[in-house]
């Protein structure tokens, strides 16, 4: 066989390859094959040293001749396929812009977040500032200032998650109290301002018990306030919050940071006071604690109890949200079941 026919031969093969390469890795591997350093051709060519010296140069410029022609080939081939390829991938992508666009999924404020902003808004009207606390807190606030020195039975009642005993007790605060002596170690009388915020106790679980919670702490402290400003304030916040249908109740209870003290109850919404499962069929439901600021408090923070008295209380806010909204079981606010959730759910401004 000729040189002539030998690249004849090769050049009807490699063409006919390549007019049926239908994509770009079969159209480089085709290019590896005939013109790769390994390649057909490229064997070819290291092969003309075995020819003929006078038949050489002739062959030689027959074989680049058709290096040429194969490599100007590929080159029209794979400009071709890789513009084939990309028309495909541009049609896969196409997006229809005359589709619907999917709603997004929009979230709401938790129920206890609407209604803490609710009862901040309501004290605003009453002139208390809205001011947060720490949820970590030492035994120092939120025991000791609180008349609860360290050897009080009453210490133990808090079911309290001891964080850290080396230097100073740190404690998760089992309420919002200890932001009482916080304020008025802060601030000079009057004093007007409700704290909301979580709190721990290590306590069984049940429908009206969770092991965290939150609770809004009022605290008023000036000259001549009395327990008829509590009561008042109280009432206020009952009938805006439920209704002015709605009966308050006020019983003797104790606390070692205020005297005297109460607890604080509206009349179940419910079922109108008549007893039902909510309420545990007594048609009360309590909402928290509450009292005069023992002096006590207001001397460990150096107020003059001579000259100055307040009123203080403690609210739950699961529990009026449960008292007004019907909610059977606390623990279902810190469930995540979204079924319950979305039921509060609110637009967002
Ligand atoms: C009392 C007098 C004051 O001058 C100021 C504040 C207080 C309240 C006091 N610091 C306190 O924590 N009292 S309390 O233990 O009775 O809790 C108040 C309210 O928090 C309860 O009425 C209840 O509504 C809520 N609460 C308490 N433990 C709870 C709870 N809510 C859900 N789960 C719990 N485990």
């Amino acid at each position: 066989m000729t040189v002539q026919t030998s690249l004849d031969t090769i050049r009807e093969r490699a063409l006919a390859e390549l007019g049926t390469a239908a994509d770009l890795a079969t159209a480089r591997d085709w290019e590896r094959r005939f013109l790769g350093a390994k390649g057909e051709l490229t064997a070819f060519l290291r092969g003309l040293g075995a020819l003929p010296a006078e038949e050489r140069p002739a062959a030689g410029r027959a074989a680049n001749t058709l290096k040429q022609e194969l490599s100007a080939a590929y080159a029209a081939r794979e400009t071709a396929l890789a513009a084939a390829d990309l028309d495909r991938r541009l049609a896969e992508d196409a997006v229809d812009v005359t589709l619907p666009g999917r709603q997004p999924a929009v979230g709401s404020t938790h129920p206890v977040t609407q209604m803490i902003a609710e009862l901040s808004d309501i004290f605003a009207l009453m002139g208390f500032q809205t001011v947060f606390g720490p949820e970590v807190e030492t035994a120092h606030y939120n025991f000791d200032l609180l008349n609860i020195p360290s050897d009080h039975p009453a210490r133990d009642v808090w079911d309290t998650f001891v964080l850290d005993t080396d230097e100073a007790e740190i404690v998760l605060r089992t309420h919002t109290s200890p932001m009482q002596a916080r304020t008025m170690e802060q601030r000079q009388p009057p004093v007007r301002v409700v704290v909301p915020g979580r709190c721990y106790r290590y306590e069984a679980q049940d429908a009206s018990h969770e092991w965290m919670f939150h609770q809004l702490e009022g605290l008023a402290v000036d000259e001549r306030i009395t327990m008829a400003d509590l009561k008042g304030v109280l009432r206020e916040l009952a009938r805006q919050l439920f209704g002015p249908e709605r009966r308050v109740r006020f019983r003797c209870d104790f606390f070692p940071f205020v005297e005297p003290g109460v607890d604080f109850a509206v009349d179940c919404a419910i079922c109108g006071g008549k007893g039902c499962r909510v309420c545990k069929q007594t048609g009360w439901l309590e909402m928290g604690g509450a009292g005069m600021v023992h002096p006590k408090v207001l001397q460990g923070v150096g107020y003059d109890p001579e000259r100055y008295t307040g009123f203080a209380f403690g609210l739950g806010v699961e529990r009026m949200l449960m008292m007004r909204d019907g909610v059977g079981d606390v623990r279902a606010f810190a469930g995540n079941d979204l079924r319950f959730l979305r039921q509060f759910a609110r637009a967002q401004v």
